[in-house]
């Protein structure tokens, strides 16, 4: 798609201030960058609003290392890769994606698709052909939707997320809703490994780090400061995680920095742990986020 032809629909691609290129949309409706490298939705801002993800002011922007911020997608694989020596949350997050599709739709709301899979990607991991599709849709909300294709003549199983982190305004002043009676996986060092109940909302004054399954709920992040709502909806996902890494593993990431804490809280719809998906041979699974942002009178 020629530049000119990307113009007309408000998006525009930066190859100076990154070392990959940076598709800038801008409508009437909100500003976002999506870096083709990663797939990485790495801002999105509602017109009049404060920014609703938040990237670290540490975050590497180097071809080999995840970025910091935004929208990571962890594909086939969750967590610490099943095999020494790889990144957690897959291989499709430092890999270099290509812009397959764009096109305005109605209210000014844009809508790109982007496109990786296995070819260029050397990876241990990386052993069958597959086709993953992120389709964002920047309006008054942010839409994300994650399109996996098993191309291979044998079955796939793997697990998803986009790994989202939300900008607060002091990440001990929200509060956290949708996940009271829910059961978690707790991977925090206080209950590490433990299975768990959540009671009530969930406020941030520790190291959050919790795998809600099965749920399909929407979660909201109230947030008295800025007087706003995050609300983040979701298909295609029975797994929801929360993290927050509070001070000490805030101070142990070198792309993270010491205090940047008080600004983030992780939502992630995925499928992970016992969500995990399985495709036969030319299957196809669709999850989808929405976010949109409740302002207080
Ligand atoms: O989603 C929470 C989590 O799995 C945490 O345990 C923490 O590792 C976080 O992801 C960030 O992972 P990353 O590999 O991006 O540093």
């Amino acid at each position: 798609m020629d530049a000119n032809t990307l113009a007309q629909m408000g998006i525009t691609c930066d190859t100076g201030k990154y070392p990959f290129p940076v598709l800038e949309i801008k409508n009437s409706n909100a500003t976002a960058k999506i870096s083709l490298y990663g797939g990485h939705v790495i801002s999105y801002i509602p017109v009049g609003e404060q920014p609703v993800l938040w990237m670290s002011s540490k975050s590497w922007y180097e071809p080999g290392k995840p970025l910091r911020g935004g929208v990571p997608v962890c594909w086939p694989y969750f967590g610490p890769a099943p095999v020494d020596g790889c990144a957690a949350h897959g291989f499709v997050r430092t890999a270099m994606w290509e812009l397959h599709a764009a096109e305005t739709l109605t209210g000014d709301t844009t809508k790109v698709v982007l496109k990786v899979d296995e070819k260029g990607i050397d990876h241990p991991l990386c052993s069958k052909p597959f086709e993953l599709y992120l389709t964002v849709t920047v309006g008054a909300a942010l839409e994300l939707e994650l399109r996996a294709v098993n191309k291979a003549d044998s079955e796939q199983t793997f697990q998803a997320a986009l790994h989202t982190y939300f900008a607060v305004s002091e990440s001990e002043k929200i509060t956290v809703t949708g996940l009271d009676k829910t059961p978690y996986l707790d991977k925090a060092p206080a209950h590490a490994g433990e299975n768990r109940v959540q009671c009530g909302d969930l406020e941030i004054d520790q190291e959050i780090d919790r795998v809600f399954c099965p749920t399909s709920a929407t979660v909201k992040i109230a947030d008295p400061v800025w007087r706003r709502t995050l609300v983040v909806e979701k298909s295609g996902s029975l797994s929801t995680v929360v993290w927050n890494p509070w001070i000490s593993k805030s101070k142990a990431m070198p792309d993270f920095g010491d205090n940047e804490y008080h600004r983030m809280l992780c939502v992630e719809c995925g499928n992970v742990l016992a969500d995990s998906r399985t495709l036969v041979p030319g299957a196809v699974t669709v999850m989808t986020q929405k976010v949109s942002v409740e302002k207080w009178d």
